[in-house]
């Protein structure tokens, strides 16, 4: 099952059994499923349904939000790219970004158990008597460290709109829906396999502890979304640790996912729950959500798992320049796909390769930096266009998708000389 690892193989292998009743779909309404099915777009299902601050006023996030560190979009806080200049390789825990689909939940590490169910573990335990670990259990395991980002499937959306003239669903994040982190914890591998994992396992569904997701009317339930079991056994980690500290509430306390290259909602927060299954598993996030509709993609979309090229200047919109300077710009670029290769860099005076500042982590991000000397006064476009190690290029234009995934086209980074 190697080929499940790669996204185009998963989603056609599970749209066919799903259509052939072979996947279960708890919690996706039966409109929704018959509109998958008979190949309609989702588009409308989706359009408008992401709601600004449901429950409270305020917001539902646990740490400060200091406004010159995160600009606050209902229940999520993305981190200015500005925040991140003169800051090292990791994001630290007080300036990485937050997406929540509801709140961040209160949860008692003592009282905590990760608990796991389903068929595609030895004896089929159930729901209701799952095989169970404490976090004491979990921080017996083999510990290990990985550094990866976790970056949202919509980060970038708003440049489909701004750059592009389009119209998408979804929060407007501009590109700092993403963080690079050290995380510490046991590989979901040792666990599955302590668990009792067999041979016949096809999928597995991690859930949050955070409370159900009400959109549109409609409860869709506990945030989860399936994993292939070639994903699951190949590096995703169960995180209690992140940049050498206990994870935070807003990111998970006590045990989240990370599942590296893989967009943000792979990597289940507050997990509580892991159904282990020999049939395949759908979820809303992965039939109604996450999917890539829209005119370049076949009626019933393909599913987002990888992560795409990416970059930004470390630099708020319109930064100012003195007027004949020699300035320094600075950013970093990244890939679901592995590391970069190459940078380059055009300020209105061609294309010139960036030099990489630093080693790269494989699934973290690259830092760069160029020279630059700002000409007369006036304002300009600055633009980065990153190269990873498969040899993908950022593009000119990012084809349209309806609810604004994966945008990977150059971003048009306007300062002023001054
Ligand atoms: N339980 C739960 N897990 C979740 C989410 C959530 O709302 N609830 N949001 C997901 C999404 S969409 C993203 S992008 C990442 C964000 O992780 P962060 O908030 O730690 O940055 O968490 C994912 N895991
Ligand atoms: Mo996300």
């Amino acid at each position: 099952m190697t080929g499940m690892t790669d996204e185009a193989t998963y989603d056609r292998t599970r749209l066919a059994q799903w259509r052939a009743g072979e996947a279960r779909a708890d919690g996706i309404s039966r409109r929704g499923m018959l509109r998958l099915a008979a190949g309609g777009s989702l588009a409308l299902t989706a359009l408008g349904t992401f709601p600004a601050g449901t429950a409270s006023a305020a917001t539902p996030i646990v740490k400060p939000l200091p406004p010159e560190i995160f600009e606050v979009y209902g229940t999520n806080a993305e981190t200015r790219w500005e925040a991140l200049s003169g800051q090292g390789y990791l994001t630290p825990v007080e300036r990485f970004f937050v997406r929540n689909h509801t709140a961040t939940p209160s949860i008692d590490t003592g009282a905590w158990r990760l608990k796991l169910f389903g068929t595609g573990l030895r004896g089929a335990p159930t729901a209701d008597r799952p095989v169970e670990f404490t976090y004491h259990d979990l921080r017996r395991l083999p510990a290990e460290t990985i550094t990866s980002a976790i970056e949202c499937a919509g980060n970038g959306r708003s440049y489909f709109t701004s750059q592009q003239g389009q119209t998408v669903s979804g929060t407007a994040w501009k590109l700092g829906a993403i963080g690079v982190a050290r995380w510490r914890g046991v590989r979901l591998s040792t666990v599955l396999a302590k668990a009792g994992l067999t041979r016949h396992a096809v999928d597995v569904l991690p859930e949050g502890l955070d409370a159900d997701y009400v959109t549109g009317g409609v409860n869709l339930g506990k945030v989860r979304r399936p994993l292939p079991i070639a994903k699951a056994l190949q590096d995703v980690l169960l995180a209690y640790e992140m940049n050498g500290r206990p994870l935070p509430p807003d990111h998970g306390h006590p045990v989240r996912l990370v599942v590296p290259s893989w967009i943000g909602i792979s990597s289940i927060k507050w997990l509580g729950r892991i159904e282990v299954s020999e049939t395949p598993l759908v979820s809303p996030w992965n039939t109604q959500y996450y999917r890539l509709l829209g005119p370049d993609y076949p009626a019933e979309g393909t599913v987002v798992t990888r992560q795409v090229v990416k970059s930004a200047f470390e630099l708020p919109w319109n930064a100012e320049f003195a007027a004949g300077g020699r300035h320094v710009l600075r950013g970093r670029s990244w890939s679901g796909n592995g590391r970069i290769r190459r940078v380059e860099v055009d300020a209105g005076d061609g294309w010139r390769q960036a030099k990489f500042v630093g080693a790269a982590a494989d699934r973290g991000w690259q830092r760069w930096e160029i020279p630059w000397r700002a000409g007369v006064p006036g304002a300009r476009t600055l633009r980065a266009r990153a190269t990873d190690i498969t040899g993908v290029t950022q593009p000119e234009v990012t084809p349209l998708n309806t609810q604004g995934y994966l945008f990977d086209a150059v971003v048009r980074h306007p300062v002023r000389v001054v």
